[in-house]
């Protein structure tokens, strides 16, 4: 049985892929600051498979480490890494950004993988195998209006999910990124501060991705055979053309 680590699984698309990933009989690390709906989610997945949670911020870079280098014998082979745990904080003109929000895109979208990476490349490397998928983001593909630091994060994560693919390649780690158009989650939410009707609006008149979509894809790119690695997708709904086009009713 093969075991995954999905950062961000308290929500949205981490924890769509968890749903799914528990189908497919993958025991769980399960990853997010919400304790109690890791304890939820674990609740109910556990019917099916094997899951550990582990409560951290992906910022808490010694948290991180400590906390994944000391799992419990049963989930330290760990086959399958899902860097999700990400958002967007506001949506100015660069020059009037947040500096606070650029600091959290920056350190969790960016540095928060890292570090969560950093704890895992050592025992793929030493098991021989394992599976990165990087969940970037169509806003990684394409600047927008607005996106600005948002976007820069999400390049970065592009940028990264490239260099771990030549690095670890003769380590025969597959990697490989998911790059999602809209997706209706709590990101938009979190986007624009708690304010729930701005965060509805983004997603009306046309629809949006599910996170169970994300999920399906994420589930696909895992079961392919260990020769092959799909190495970059970008989904978006029908109704999305690019970062800025898209068809609304
Ligand atoms: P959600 O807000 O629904 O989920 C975000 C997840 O990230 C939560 O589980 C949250 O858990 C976790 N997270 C956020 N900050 C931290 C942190 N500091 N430490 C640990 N975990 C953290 O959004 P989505 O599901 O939409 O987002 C998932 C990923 O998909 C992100 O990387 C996002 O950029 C990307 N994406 C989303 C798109 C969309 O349109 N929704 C499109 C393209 C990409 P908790 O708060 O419990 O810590
Ligand atoms: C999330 C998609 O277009 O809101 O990465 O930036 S978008």
């Amino acid at each position: 049985m093969k075991t995954a680590l999905i950062t961000g699984a308290t929500s949205g698309i981490g924890k769509a892929t968890a749903r799914v990933f528990a189908r497919e009989g993958i025991n769980l690390i399960l990853c997010g600051r919400r304790e109690e709906r890791l304890a939820s989610l674990k609740n109910e997945l556990s019917k099916r498979v094997a899951v550990y949670t582990l409560c951290f911020d992906v910022r808490d870079k010694e948290v991180v480490l400590e906390k994944i280098n000391s799992l419990p014998e049963k989930f330290q082979k760990i086959d399958i890494l899902i860097n999700n745990a990400g958002n967007a904080h506001g949506l100015n003109p660069i020059q009037d950004g947040n500096i606070e929000d650029w600091d959290a895109m920056l350190d969790i979208n960016v540095k928060g993988l890292l570090y969560v990476s950093k704890a895992i490349f050592t025992r793929m490397i030493s098991q021989g195998s394992g599976h990165i998928i990087n969940i970037g983001s169509t806003a990684g593909k394409e600047v927008y209006p607005n996106g600005n630091v948002y976007c820069a994060s999400k390049y970065a994560v592009d940028a990264l999910n490239h260099a771990m693919r030549i690095d670890l390649n003769k380590h025969k780690i597959r990697v490989g990124a998911v790059n999602p158009g809209l997706t209706e989650t709590e990101f938009s939410e979190v986007r624009f501060k708690g304010d729930i009707e701005k965060a509805k609006s983004v997603y009306e008149g046309f629809q949006a991705l599910r996170p169970e979509d994300i999920a399906d894809i994420i589930r696909f790119v895992v079961t392919r055979p260990y020769h092959v690695n799909i190495a970059d997708l970008v989904v978006m709904p029908t109704a999305q053309a690019n970062s800025v086009t898209v068809n609304k009713e």
